[in-house]
């Protein structure tokens, strides 16, 4: 086994990352709180055939989407790790119809809105799902309420995302640098493994439902057959997994408007604006097909749009054609 004992921790990085460097004090609570969820959450993905934990809860969340026991359970644990670490003031999730707004003094706290559990359809059949995160800093002295959480994604301090697949990755993104670390399961720490990630000029992939093609206008379906003109498909079905290849090895993601999904399907607070984030400052964009993904003003937390992700010159490519260029 490969010792992770000489590797950077991912608690050294942020460290140095932000109270070195004076900025965002207490952002490193923040993100540990996310890695100690994470380490958690994987645990139970790992096992949730064998504790009978897999399958649905019966219930439907704030999507009117089946709810999967691991989304509640993944859910639950970041609530508390993230509310435990006391620089949290209020957290908006994909699986709680309002916010949670946390007791005690977070004057100087974060507001986190997160996906715990993305990509649950595919947790059944043991394919790559993910958790994603995005940190705004709270007003000092704030009060905060539901209205607090309606922030445009680039007020962000700091982004995350955590893939649970063939290793469990946890990529940071802050105003500086986008970090990937992978979790050693023997000592329960992440490691720096990805230092500093660029999303590659080259770019051999994209990922898009192809079953959607039928319902898509007249331009959107050309800048989809462009992009399979050129390119090869990689489509997984997790917006994590997907991205997270995309933003390694180069490629676009594109869930487009549609006639059935006409504000798209994908959330613009928790899966939208903090993978935008990680892109931008990995060198690459992220677009609703009409303007920038981090410029829009959000009017409700579970709001969805439409999501063309990855690769810059690609990105702007294919929104010109959306656009009907
Ligand atoms: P479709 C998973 O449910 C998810 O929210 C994203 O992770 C993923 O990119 C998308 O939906 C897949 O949607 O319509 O292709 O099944």
């Amino acid at each position: 086994m490969p010792d992770a004992g000489k590797r950077i921790t991912l608690q050294e990085y942020v460290i140095s990352e932000c109270r070195d460097k004076g900025q965002n004090q207490g952002l490193e609570s923040v993100i540990m709180a996310i890695a100690e969820g994470s380490r958690r959450v994987q645990q139970q993905v790992q096992q949730a055939a064998l504790a009978d934990a897999l399958g649905v809860t019966g219930e439907t969340n704030v999507q009117g989407e089946i709810v999967q026991r691991l989304d509640t359970a993944s859910s639950d644990i970041f609530v508390e790790t993230l509310s435990q670490s006391g620089q949290v003031a209020a957290i908006g999730c994909e699986e709680i119809e309002r916010p949670v707004i946390v007791e005690g003094d977070t004057s100087e706290g974060y507001i986190v809105l997160m996906d715990p559990l993305d990509g649950s359809s595919n947790i059944d059949v043991a394919v790559s799902i993910g958790s994603i995160f995005g940190i705004w800093q709270k007003n000092p002295d704030e009060t905060v309420n539901d209205d607090s959480l309606l922030r445009p994604g680039n007020q962000q301090v700091a982004a995350a995302y955590v893939v649970y697949g063939s290793s469990t990755v946890l990529v940071l993104a802050t105003k500086h640098n986008v970090c990937g670390f992978t979790l050693d399961i023997e000592s329960g720490r992440f490691a720096v493994t990805h230092p500093s990630i660029k999303i590659p000029v080259e770019c051999p992939y994209y990922s898009t439902n192809e079953g959607n093609n039928k319902v898509l206008d007249g331009p959107t379906q050309k800048a989809i057959t462009l992009l399979r003109d050129k390119y090869s498909q990689r489509y997984v079905g997790s917006l994590v997994a997907d991205f997270h290849r995309n933003l390694l090895k180069g490629g676009i993601f594109a869930y487009p408007a549609d006639q059935n999904r006409k504000d798209g399907r994908l959330r613009l607070m928790y899966e939208a604006n903090p993978l935008g984030f990680v892109a931008e400052q990995a060198g690459g964009a992220a677009s609703t097909g009409y303007e920038r993904i981090l410029d829009i003003d959000p009017v409700e937390l579970h709001q969805r749009t439409p999501l063309i992700l990855g690769n810059k010159d690609v990105v702007e490519d294919t929104v010109a054609v959306i656009r009907g260029g």
